[in-house]
C-alpha cells in the first residue's frame, strides 16, 4: 500500500456479485454466462459483438470442445471481494470505489428492476462495509422500472453509507441520455450529490467493423473504438440538448478518459458555430457556456487511457484536478502471466500518470488518488 500522506484511489473497477451472475446464468440471450465442453470457467458473453459468434457455436455443436469460444472466462476477479482486495495490496491500491459492471439492469424486466437494484446495491454495500475505508461504491440503478421507482431508488442509494454516486450507460429509459424523461433523474441525482460514473456498454452499431471483424480482429475495435464513441456521442447529446444547463449541479465521472472528447471538443465547438439551424434557433451565441467549460465545470475524466499521449490531452481539456486512476478490473487481466500478480493493464495506466506529470509530483498524486478522495469524499466513512 502506499504510504500514509499518499492514497492511491481507482474509481474504475468492477464486480459482478453472486446474485448478478446467478441471474446471467439463467439467460439464453446476451448478457449471459454460459458453460462449454472442455473450458474450464464459464464464459461472460455480454457484448453485442459477441453475439454472433455465440450465434455460430450455438448452431454448429455447443458441446463440442473449441479454442475459439465467445466472450470472456469468468475468473474469481469477477465476484470474489478477496480477490478484489488481493488485487488492490498487490498493485498498491488504497481504495476502490466498485460498481457493477455493464450491461448493469439494462435487461431486466420492469416489474423487477426496483427489486433487484435494491438487492445488488445491498450487496455492494455489504462488501463495502466488510472492510470499512477501503471500499466505497457506485450503486447501479433501476432504469427499466417505472418512473415512481427509479426515482425511489436514487433515495434508497443515498442513504447507503459507502455510495458515492451511480454507474450508468448511455441508453437512459432506451432514448439516450439527452431524453427529457431523464431530467428529474439527473435533478435528483444533483440534489443528492451522487456523481454518475458514466459508462460504455454498446458500442456501435456491428456493421461499422465489416465483416472481417468476427474472425479476425477479436474484441479490439468495439472496445478500442467502440467504447470511446459511444461515450462520446452521448456526451455531445447532451450538451447539445442543454442537459448541463439544465442540471447545473450535476456531475459526471466519463469513463476512459471522455472516450475522444478531449481530442473532438474543439471541432463541436467549430461544428455548433458554423451551424445555421443552431445560430438561426439562437443556439450558438456568445452567451453560451461552450463544451470546453461543460468540461472544467461539471464533468471528470477517468485516466484509464493506457498512454500519456491520451492522458495529457484529457487533463489539458478538463484540468489536472478532474483526472481519477482506474484499473478496468476485472476487465483486461495479463494473457502470458500468473492473474494473481501484477497487471500490465494496471501498470500502463500509472505509467501514464508519471510520464504525464512526473514521479512523485502533487498532480501525479492528485490523478492517482487525491481527487478522487476530495470529489467523492472518501475521507468521509
Ligand atoms: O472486455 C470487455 O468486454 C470490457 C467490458 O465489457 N467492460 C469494460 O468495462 N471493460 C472491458
Amino acid at each position: 500500500m502506499s504510504s500514509s500522506t499518499y492514497r492511491v484511489v481507482d474509481i474504475h473497477t468492477h464486480m459482478y456479485p453472486p446474485a448478478y451472475v446467478q441471474l446471467l446464468e439463467t439467460r439464453n440471450s446476451i448478457p449471459l454466462i454460459r458453460k462449454f465442453a472442455g473450458a474450464k470457467e464459464p464464459r461472460l458473453i455480454i457484448l453485442p459483438a459477441e453475439a454472433e459468434s455465440l450465434d455460430k457455436i450455438t448452431s454448429e455443436d455447443p458441446d463440442k470442445t473449441s479454442s475459439h469460444l465467445p466472450g470472456r472466462p469468468v475468473t474469481t476477479h469477477y465476484s470474489s471481494l478477496s480477490q478484489k482486495i488481493h488485487f488492490m495490496d498487490s498493485h498498491q491500491i488504497d481504495i476502490s470505489v466498485i460498481s457493477l459492471a455493464n450491461p448493469w439492469l439494462d435487461f431486466v424486466a420492469s416489474e423487477d428492476a426496483g427489486e433487484t437494484a435494491k438487492s445488488i446495491n445491498q450487496e455492494f454495500s455489504d462488501m463495502c462495509a466488510t472492510v470499512p475505508g477501503r471500499l466505497f461504491f457506485f450503486a447501479t440503478l433501476p432504469l427499466t422500472a417505472p418512473p415512481e421507482t427509479l426515482l425511489a431508488a436514487v433515495g434508497h442509494v443515498r442513504s447507503l453509507k459507502y455510495c458515492r454516486g451511480v454507474i450508468l450507460g448511455t441508453s437512459g429509459l432506451g432514448k439516450g441520455l439527452d431524453d427529457p424523461a431523464l431530467v428529474p433523474v439527473f435533478h435528483a441525482l444533483a440534489a443528492n450529490k451522487l456523481t454518475i460514473f458514466l459508462h460504455p456498454h454498446y458500442g456501435l452499431p456491428s456493421e461499422v467493423w465489416g465483416p472481417r471483424a468476427t474472425e479476425e480482429y477479436g474484441h479490439v475495435l468495439p472496445l478500442a473504438l467502440g467504447f470511446p464513441m459511444e461515450t462520446t456521442i452521448a456526451v455531445a447529446r447532451m450538451y447539445l440538448a442543454g442537459v448541463f444547463d439544465q442540471v447545473p449541479e450535476l456531475r459526471l465521472i466519463l469513463a476512459h478518459s471522455g472516450g475522444t472528447l478531449p481530442f473532438l471538443a474543439g471541432r463541436i465547438e467549430s461544428c455548433i458555430v458554423h451551424d445555421g439551424h443552431l445560430v438561426r434557433e439562437g443556439k450558438a451565441g456568445s452567451g453560451r457556456r461552450t463544451i470546453w467549460q461543460v468540461l472544467r465545470e461539471q464533468i471528470y475524466l477517468d485516466a484509464v487511457v493506457y498512454s500519456e499521449v491520451g492522458l495529457k490531452a484529457a487533463i489539458d481539456a478538463s484540468g489536472v484536478d478532474r483526472l481519477m486512476f482506474g484499473t478496468d478490473h476485472p476487465f483486461f487481466p495479463p494473457l502470458n502471466s500468473d492473474e494473481q500478480g501484477e497487471w500490465e493493464s494496471v501498470t500502463w495506466n500509472a505509467e501514464a500518470v508519471r510520464k504525464a506529470l512526473g514521479d512523485a509530483t502533487d498532480c501525479g498524486r492528485a490523478v492517482m488518488g487525491g481527487n478522487a478522495i476530495e470529489v467523492l469524499r472518501l475521507h468521509e466513512d
